[in-house]
């Protein structure tokens, strides 16, 4: 009895910590669409600084996932609804663990019109209309108010960040710090999926998708070498770097 006690307390304590992250798990159902992104690593759901492994075999940690959408559209018959400007997938407090990384980053719609839609588009990075204005112009809160989003040098918002630590001589110690940041106007991003979403006043529509992190850095055949810890300055080799992660948007981002 007292085992079971002590059981039934432990599963409490657990709930109880889910609960308390700031993003719930799972997610709520409120009505309107839900955008719902799962962070993955190669299939696995994304826990920031757990360790995974590479491509080449490494080991690495993923500290920070975070991305732009823009321009949302619902498409019907090739007619689009714009539903969103901009929006900010920030994954470092809801992908902290499991259980609120498995529910995912997402972003609520309110107020979108009843019908059946075929496909939903939007813009991987900051629209280039959004990307010539400043964070000054915003209110903090909004998702182009934060100024750490925006690089003055680029004269663009940072379109997307992949931030770890990876262990390139297999000491165990993740000695190299790697800071992909992309953006500018070049980088920007048009994504296209085919679903069928239903919308109807009062209700909640979740779309759920995906973002493989070993995507984003490894195409099959290319992948990122480690070693290349920066994706900046814009006029160096290395903005490959971010080019090719924008590139891999396109697959590494998919229907759940
Ligand atoms: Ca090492």
């Amino acid at each position: 009895m007292k085992q079971w006690s002590l059981c039934l307390l432990i599963c409490c304590l657990f709930f109880a910590s889910c609960k308390k992250d700031k993003k719930e798990c799972p997610i709520p159902e409120t009505p309107g669409i839900t955008l719902i992104f799962k962070g993955l690593f190669n299939g696995e759901p994304l826990i920031l600084n757990n360790e995974y492994t590479y491509s080449n075999g490494n080991k690495l940690r993923i500290s920070q996932l975070e991305f732009y959408i823009s321009d949302v559209r619902l498409v019907k018959n090739g007619v689009e609804t714009p539903i969103l400007d901009v929006g900010l997938l920030d994954f470092s407090v809801s992908h902290n663990e499991e259980c609120s990384a498995k529910a995912g980053e997402y972003i609520e719609i309110a107020n979108i019109p009843d019908d059946t839609y075929d496909e939903i588009r939007f813009g991987i990075g900051v629209s280039p209309t959004l990307n010539a204005t400043v964070p000054e112009d915003y209110l903090a809160t909004h998702p182009l108010g934060r100024s750490v989003n925006h690089w003055s040098a680029w004269n663009s918002y940072i379109f997307a960040k992949v931030e770890g630590r990876s262990d390139e001589d297999g000491n165990g110690e993740f000695e190299n710090n790697i800071v992909y940041h992309t953006g500018n106007d070049i980088m920007y991003r048009e994504k296209s999926i085919s679903t069928t979403i239903t919308t109807k006043s009062g209700t909640h529509t979740p779309i759920s998708m995906v973002v493989d992190v070993l995507d984003l850095l490894s195409d099959g055949g290319n992948s990122i070498d480690l070693g290349i810890s920066h994706s900046s300055p814009l006029d160096s080799a290395a903005v490959e770097t971010a080019v090719f992660i924008m590139d891999n948007f396109d697959t590494a981002l998919r229907l759940e």
